[in-house]
């Protein structure tokens, strides 16, 4: 049999992804794992406690005691069941969401799934327009969608506020913590569970958490929004099942588990400590260059270098990618080291 090629690329010039290298302790850990299927219970037992310790860390994180929610395959999952349980929830029979424009596109796929309107509200300085968003807000609204920590420009949405409207409205409040939910905990925003009024968080273990791909979090304050989505499963052991995927990587919650373990809090607080370091580093650099610099709120920076420059750039080798207006985006994630930043905009001198 022929082995199979190729080598995984490595992180020394990737400066727009949102994950990074695992910890070794979570690497070691998603390999002792591959063969197990958090989808069974019955039969992958000890995964399936872990799973439950993973979700009562990523509570701790969130700010939320007795948290319910699962390790979901990433984002994209937990904001489509996020989503879901507010639809299934409601009464409605034409649903509509209300999130800003710069929520992720997987809330349009869950829109699209779910038979749901997604009604998107602007933003001023890349944050939520909360009044603007009350405008979107009526009787079929099942859920107001806030982000903390947005894709493009790393901003944090006024979470409080968004989970008042949601309140008013008898929605569920979604936040979309994906990748700025384990830098959040060392930064002043208000954006956990006990900040606000808040139903369920999207928060991932293989993005900022330094976990294997794939391990992202769903959480829940009532476990009882979970009985939205539960499906009967007659011939397993567990009667019924809540998750999206059936099959799912044991991996990724052994690997969350044993990055989070490792991690929390000292090993996350110094990798925001260092990555907003770095950030605000490479945003005075860009800055004294004469570009414009959104950031950094978050370790996120955007800069309004030209789009045929970023495409210069990757031809040497950098990984970077534009946000919607076109704009360089460089996402300060753990494996961003100084000397990496320092020969890119060494790189950029050039020009
Ligand atoms: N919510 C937010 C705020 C996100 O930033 C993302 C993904 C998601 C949800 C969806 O998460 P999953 O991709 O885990 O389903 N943000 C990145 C993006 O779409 C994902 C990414 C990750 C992109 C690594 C590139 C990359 O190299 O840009």
């Amino acid at each position: 049999m022929q082995q199979a090629r190729g080598e995984p690329q490595d992180f020394d010039r990737v400066l727009t992804s949102m994950c990074t290298e695992p910890h070794p302790r979570a690497r070691e850990a998603a390999e002792r794992f591959l063969a197990t299927n958090p989808g069974d219970p019955g039969t992958y037992e000890s995964v399936t406690e872990m799973e439950a310790t993973a979700v009562e860390m990523l509570g701790t994180v969130a700010g939320l005691e007795d948290p319910a929610g699962y390790i979901t395959s990433g984002g994209t999952e937990a904001n489509i069941q996020a989503i879901r349980i507010a639809r299934n929830r409601a009464e409605t029979d034409d649903p509509n969401v209300v999130a800003p424009t710069s929520a992720h596109f997987s809330f349009r796929k869950a829109a699209e799934v779910l038979g749901v309107e997604l009604r998107s509200g602007p933003v001023t300085d890349h944050r939520a327009d909360v009044e603007a968003m009350t405008e979107l807000v009526d009787t079929d609204t099942v859920a107001v969608v806030g982000v903390a920590g947005s894709t493009e420009y790393g901003a944090v949405d006024p979470i409080p506020a968004l989970a008042e409207l949601a309140t008013d409205a008898d929605a569920l409040c979604h936040v979309d913590a994906a990748w700025g939910g384990f830098y959040l905990p060392f930064a002043d925003y208000d954006w956990q569970f006990e900040h606000a009024d808040i139903d369920t968080m999207t928060i991932d273990p293989h993005k900022v958490g330094q976990a294997a791909i794939p391990a992202g979090g769903l959480l829940a304050r009532e476990t009882a929004l979970f009985d939205e989505l539960a499906i009967d499963t007659p011939y397993l052991e567990s009667a019924t099942q809540v998750t999206l995927t059936g099959t799912r990587s044991g991996a990724g919650v052994a690997s969350a588990v044993a990055a989070m373990e490792a991690l929390w809090p000292a090993g996350y607080s110094d990798a925001y400590d260092r990555a907003m370091d770095n950030a605000r580093w490479v945003a005075d650099a860009l800055e004294s260059r004469g570009h414009e610099v959104f950031g950094p709120e978050l370790p996120l920076v955007a800069a309004d270098l030209s789009v045929p420059m970023t495409d210069e750039l990757r031809e040497r080798g950098w990984r970077v990618s534009k946000t919607g207006a076109g704009e360089l985006r460089i996402v300060c994630m753990p494996h961003v080291t100084r000397s990496m930043l320092r020969s890119f905009v060494a790189d950029l001198d050039w020009y």
